[in-house]
């Protein structure tokens, strides 16, 4: 893939250390993002998934769903989704960050947070099945929320505000040498849907 086609806007390709994003902040309108909203927190198929951890079962802080092409399970913490198929919407919205991207995707993770309480702690998208140097599409609906990022060894943090309608491209070596997370906040926000676009070996 060659991704300097992808770069048309030089302001929205951020080089940082060992590694790139691209931040499209109005990748989808307001109406469109209106849209997606409601019919995505009516027709996915939510799941409040649980863990186990020191033999007590824990309920992760936000609802997820796992849509993919027939046979793609996705695997994290101690736990394997069986794939949903895919919906005319998530499709519509595949294809759109299929050809701003240049890349090729077959399945989505979707994380909807309902209130500030709700959240994704540090972590690196770097599960083998996705292969080394994925491209990761997070695309973002509903309330803003505060994503950061944190480098491994260095402790450098950058801090991205994920506003209704954005599309956040993370390259390879960025899920190598930095963790991700979606903090808690006291704030009053509303919810927040988000979809990563993955590659699935
Ligand atoms: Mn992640």
């Amino acid at each position: 893939m060659n991704q300097n086609s992808l770069f048309h806007n030089p302001q929205e390709h951020h080089k940082v250390r060992d590694g790139s994003f691209l931040h499209i902040e109005t990748f989808l309108n307001h109406q469109e993002s209106a849209i997606y909203f409601e019919m995505l927190k009516n027709d996915i198929s939510w799941q409040q998934e649980k863990m186990k951890m020191y033999g007590k079962e824990l309920f992760f802080p936000r609802l997820t769903a796992w849509y993919a092409d027939e046979g793609k399970t996705y695997s994290f913490s101690g736990l394997t989704l069986k794939p949903k198929p895919w919906i005319n919407s998530l499709l519509e919205l595949k294809k759109r960050v299929e050809v701003k991207t240049n890349a090729k995707f077959n399945s989505v993770l979707l994380n909807r947070y309902r209130d500030g309480q709700d959240s994704i702690s540090w972590h690196q998208d770097d599960e083998k099945d996705l292969g080394k140097d994925p491209v990761i599409a997070s695309l973002n609906l509903g309330a803003t929320r505060k994503f950061q990022l944190r480098h491994l060894q260095s402790k450098e943090k950058i801090d991205i505000a994920l506003k209704h309608g954005s599309l956040l491209v993370m390259f390879g070596k960025l899920n190598q040498y930095w963790q991700h997370q979606v903090p808690k906040t006291k704030k009053a926000v509303g919810e927040r849907i988000n979809l990563t676009f993955r590659h699935i070996n």
